[in-house]
């Protein structure tokens, strides 16, 4: 077995974890939530319903600000992968989990419901990537050490559908996969498979779900995705859950880890809040003792990140009103099909950011007890039970579904006759149920139904036994085959791609697949929306992108102007070696540099010398307004413009000033480092130079060249306060250190 293990500064290595998969075994079954921690402290602040934090993490953009912070807020966060390679879709998950994903959902990328078989070895070019066991046994194993990184367990899920959904269910219990959609009115309504099979079928899949500890998600959403008018269909949704959930509990999974998929129904610019929360609060009253999952709205998103993200955040404000145990974060891929690692990150750090930002909420406000919120939620409840008796009076959900009862877009009982009919005994796989025969035997765990394995001298409370335990007990039983295609397969993807393996010397921008070479661009163009959609594909025609397609478009004027998002191939590669890489800036916390001060007080004057008038950048130095020194509590002494070198040098020994501080712009003749010059050489005369501390600074100064001036250091283009407070700061302590000062 590989030592292979994760370093923290170095890219994850796909080819380690791809080595010796055929003896990888995953180290844990089951579904894992968040832990909560009550009272919890993090940096200045107090958290009410946050979980254990991570032990390595990247935190939002602000938490500097804050010493660095990443509270982790109560529901688990899901991101939905869905690039259609596995290797690359392995370093995605590495960047979510530092995001704060602990839920990483992968979707085939082939409408798997429709594959006859599991697919072990290859997808040997059957159109689109199913999921095999060689991908769930690479992932689960980089997911294991990826846990170990973050120090949160990483719930690994994928999807239990179509007539080999209970291959696939025993699949994914061998494999360690801790969640799964399955839901048999999913493979009825949308994949047309025969209802009995479906249910049939179901029962197995359910009872390795519940072996394994697995965390099951259903599959109403996806009529919130399908109906034409989404809001119409929420008394159906209750009863699609509802089916799904008792039939689920039946068989056997805990109602602790049945979901229900939740998606709130509407968005803007319907007043979604006001129709969604009712909803949201009859679910929670049906169904209290399962488990919800919000997933976002994904139906209505038209354009860009921003609107996607605005949906997904006003979504997610009823996940909090009404506690969501699971927080999905599919924006924006599903609604603009842009599944992009970008945006994975982006959203579950939109999660991420809007539910702690929300923390204690509830701890505030409370919904109503009366009124609209409740009335209308008893006005859906009651539509869902009407909806569910008319089911039973015309012969149960088989009935039903033959007569269109579901996906139809008129809101209960009005029906519009647009739903999606099934026959009982069409679809796929109709007429392949058959009735156990008396010598059937099953020598196999989580099995529904009877093994009849007495009449071989086996224990029906242990029916693997009889065998010496099953794949589940004894995974070296389980037969691993690798890929079969010499074509099509991760090895030849790898080799063709290896020049740019992260960490080489070759780079390409990438969006999902290694080296991809795809960039989006946005422009605006003052024109409508055809001529910017034509003008932007030229545009980035003309900047040599290849394969260049709008992704989005969004009116800002039907005339005066449009705004265009396009993605294209850069036909090039970077050489590494090739890059000027500017030195990080030192800087020290703001923390240290005002204790530093506090322990002794800094006095420093400074001006924009010679006949320079340039005072902007200077006073933005110091200014506290937007960062600058005197933030720290340093006292600067100010002399204004066009001051003369001698003025400043004498200015600071009148004051006994610790440093001077000399902004210059104007650069004709070098008489910006002649200046830098001049200071040094005065200072020197009046014998103070090695007990004060000289720093230049301006737009056209480069560090070096301020250096040899005379300065102790230059500051160019782009310097903050905090730079020049840092280096203040350590000047000092150098200059004590050898008693300067
Ligand atoms: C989600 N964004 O909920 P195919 N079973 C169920 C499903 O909902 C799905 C599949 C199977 C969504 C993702 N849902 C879409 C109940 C898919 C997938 O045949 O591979 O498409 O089955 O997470």
């Amino acid at each position: 077995m590989s030592d292979y293990r994760l370093a923290p500064d170095k890219p994850i290595n796909v080819a380690e974890i791809l080595d010796d998969l055929e003896h990888y075994r995953p180290r844990r079954r089951g579904w894992t939530w968040r832990k909560p921690v009550e009272d919890l402290h993090m940096g200045p602040f107090e958290y009410h319903d946050c979980t254990e934090p991570l032990k390595k993490s990247v935190p939002l953009p602000p938490a500097h600000y804050f010493g660095n912070i990443d509270p982790q807020p109560s529901p688990v966060i899901t991101t939905e992968i869905a690039s259609g390679r596995f290797e690359d879709d392995i370093r995605r998950m590495r960047m979510a989990a530092h995001h704060g994903a602990d839920h990483i959902m992968v979707i085939r990328t082939a409408g798997q419901s429709h594959f006859d078989g599991l697919i072990e070895g290859t997808p040997q070019g059957m159109g689109g990537v199913p999921i095999t066991r060689k991908q769930v046994r690479a992932q689960r194993k980089a997911l294991d050490m990826i846990e170990d990184e973050v120090g949160r367990p990483i719930n690994y899920h994928s999807y239990v559908s179509g007539v080999a959904g209970p291959d696939i269910a025993v699949m994914f219990a061998e494999e360690g996969v801790n969640g799964v959609h399955q839901d048999p009115q999913y493979n009825v309504i949308y994949r047309n498979i025969n209802m009995i099979r479906s249910f049939v079928d179901a029962c197995e899949s359910k009872k390795l779900i519940a072996w394994a500890g697995m965390a099951q998600i259903d599959g109403a959403h996806n009529a919130n995705a399908t109906a034409r008018e989404a809001w119409k269909v929420m008394p159906e949704l209750m009863v699609q859950h509802a089916i799904n959930a008792i039939f689920s509990a039946r068989v056997g999974v805990p109602k602790s880890n049945i979901c229900l998929s939740t998606v709130p129904p509407t968005a803007t610019p319907a007043p979604c809040v006001y129709m969604d929360l009712p909803y949201a609060v009859a679910l929670r009253d049906l169904f209290h003792e399962y488990r919800m999952r919000a997933q976002m709205n994904t139906k209505y998103i038209e354009s860009s990140t921003r609107e996607a993200t605005v949906t997904h955040v006003l979504n997610m404000v009823i996940s909090k009103l009404t506690s969501a145990d699971i927080q999905s974060t599919i924006t924006p891929d599903e609604g603009r099909n842009v599944p992009w690692h970008i945006y994975n990150i982006e959203a579950c750090d939109t999660a991420k950011q809007t539910l702690v930002g929300l923390d204690g909420l509830m701890e505030m406000v409370e919904l109503k007890k009366d009124g609209y919120l409740r009335d209308k939620a008893r006005e859906l409840k009651e539509r869902a039970v009407l909806f569910m008796e008319e089911m039973l009076e015309l012969g149960g959900y088989f009935a039903a579904v033959e007569e269109g009862f579901f996906v139809d877009s008129g809101i209960y009982p009005e029906r519009n006759g647009d739903g999606i009919v099934r026959k009982m005994n069409g679809g796929i796989g109709a007429g392949t149920v058959f009735k156990r025969e008396a010598d059937y035997m099953a020598p196999v765990t989580a099995h529904y139904g009877y093994n009849n394995v007495e009449q071989y001298g086996g224990d029906p409370s242990n029916p693997s036994a009889l065998i010496g335990g099953c794949t589940l007990e004894c995974p070296d039983k389980i037969v691993y085959i690798d890929e079969l295609d010499d074509v099509d397969n991760v090895n030849v993807r790898m080799s063709e791609t290896a020049d740019f393996t992260p960490g080489s010397k070759k780079i390409r921008p990438e969006m999902e697949w290694l080296a991809d070479g795809t960039v989006m661009l946005t422009m605006f163009f003052p024109a409508p929306k055809q001529i910017a959609e034509a003008a932007a594909l030229e545009c980035a025609r003309r900047m040599n992108l290849a394969e260049c397609e709008v992704i989005s478009r969004e009116v800002m004027h039907p005339v005066d102007g449009t705004r265009i998002e396009v993605k294209g191939k850069v036909p090039f590669e970077i050489d590494v070696d090739s890059l000027v890489i500017p030195k990080e800036p030192d800087v020290l916390s703001d923390d240290v540099i005002r204790k530093d001060i506090k322990r002794r007080p800094m006095k420093i004057v400074a001006a924009t010398v010679g006949e320079d008038e340039h005072s902007v950048g200077l006073r933005e130095i110091i200014d506290i307004k937007h960062g600058g020194i005197e933030k720290y509590g340093m006292e600067v002494v100010y002399l204004g413009t066009s001051c003369p070198p001698e003025k400043l040098v004498a200015a600071a020994v009148e004051v006994n000033a610790d440093a001077i501080m000399a902004s210059t712009i104007i650069s004709h003749d070098d008489i910006h480092y002649k200046n830098i010059a001049k200071i040094d050489q005065i200072a020197r005369e009046m014998g103070i130079r090695d007990k004060i501390i000289f720093v230049a600074g301006g737009t056209q100064v480069t560090p070096e060249l301020a250096r040899k001036a005379g300065a102790d250091e230059g500051f160019g283009r782009g310097t903050h306060g905090v730079h020049n407070a840092t280096f203040l700061i350590k000047k000092r302590w150098e200059m004590e250190k050898e008693g300067r000062m």
